[in-house]
């Protein structure tokens, strides 16, 4: 199981000073005390979000504080408050305190908002303090300190896309192209014997995770090759990138590849091979035969599947289908 984790600052905004000040005015001998009070410092908020899905965009963005609160001024002016802070975790986040280990909150639903760091009270300005029989305080309070804390954040990795095909279609040649994930890639069948997962970064600094899986073969329902039991692991991911070798020294048939792999697939679990798919002609660098390509590409259509080609080994290609990827797995930014 891949577990994210990162260490983060989260510091709530002091608040503002408070102001000692009396009132000057032509014609007004003795005015009274007018300092105003400091603002109030803000908030740093968690919350939880569907837009995330792993912690990545806070590993290089580590410290978030909030603004603090401005200083009172004469005339009574009270400061103004700082302005809060959200600080976006995907759903599934586990917050620690740094120090302590002490589980803080656990978001296990989106737009889940968590005060993790309180911001700190205005101090009280001069004005404050007069009374009966005390007309010209001169006490006035400094703004309070907002909280601070280190936190590690934990989560644990669901694969959002799962790569599927036949041994040695690439599956894992493709995740090392397109996340840090570094599996073990030979020409060999059933090179991966072990999900990998890898998460794949987004220009926006956004990400989601991709699973490799050991290859299927005709029969793996049935138990034969490695069988379908490695399916679990992406039975609750969203997508399906289907990729199919289609090289002239495979020497094999796209589409029937095609056809035994959606066929293993619903031997499995109908609800898995419906989930939406993409279908990846790979290795395009040695495709010699493009009607093989043509005829893959008219099976994919002809099941409204959304057909790519590139080779995970020179790289072309795969810009575009990581972009479709993404499209069907992020949700669109309202
Ligand atoms: N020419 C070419 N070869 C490729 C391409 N992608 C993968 N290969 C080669 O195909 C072989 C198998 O690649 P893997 O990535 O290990 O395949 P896999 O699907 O993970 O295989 P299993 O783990 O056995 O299921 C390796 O020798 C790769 O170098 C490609 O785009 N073009
Ligand atoms: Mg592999």
């Amino acid at each position: 199981m891949l577990i994210d984790e990162v260490k983060i600052l989260v510091k709530a905004g002091d608040g503002g000073n408070g102001c000692m000040a009396f009132r000057r005015e032509k014609f007004v001998p003795r005015g009274g005390p007018s300092g105003g009070d400091g603002g109030h410092g803000g908030h740093v908020e968690l919350v939880s979000s569907v837009h995330y899905n792993t912690l990545l965009h806070l590993r290089f963005n580590p410290e978030h504080k909030a603004e603090r609160g401005r200083h009172g001024e004469g005339s009574k002016c009270t400061g103004h408050d700082g302005k809060s802070i959200q600080v976006k975790v995907p759903v599934g986040t586990v917050v620690y305190d740094f120090e302590s280990s002490e589980l803080l909150h656990d978001f296990a639903t989106p737009d889940d908002h968590f005060l993790i760091a309180r911001g700190g009270r205005g101090g009280r300005g001069n004005a404050r303090f007069v009374n009966s029989r005390h007309q010209a305080p001169t006490e006035h309070e400094e703004g309070f300190p907002g909280d601070e804390r280190r936190l590690r954040l934990e989560l644990k990795l669901l694969a959002d896309a799962g790569l599927v095909g036949f041994p040695n279609a690439g599956k894992s040649t493709l995740i090392s192209r397109i996340s840090a994930a570094r599996p073990k890639i030979a020409d060999y069948p059933f090179t991966t014997l072990e999900p990998n997962l890898g998460v794949v970064p987004l220009a926006n600094n956004r990400s989601f995770v991709v699973a490799d899986i050991p290859g299927l073969i005709e029969g793996a329902s049935e138990g034969h090759g490695l069988g379908v039991q490695f399916l679990k692991h992406i039975e609750r991911t969203k997508l399906l990138v289907h990729l199919v070798d289609v090289s002239e020294a495979s020497g094999r048939d796209p589409v029937n590849d095609f056809k035994i792999i959606l066929k293993e697939l619903e031997s499995f679990n109908e609800e898995l091979a419906a989930k939406p798919m993409i279908v990846v002609a790979n290795k395009m660098d040695a495709a010699q035969d493009l009607k093989k390509v043509k005829a893959l590409k008219a099976a994919a259509t002809r099941r409204k599947l959304p057909f790519f080609q590139i080779s995970a080994v020179t790289g072309t290609g795969l810009e575009e289908l990581v972009r479709a990827m993404e499209a069907r797995i992020m949700p669109t930014i309202e």
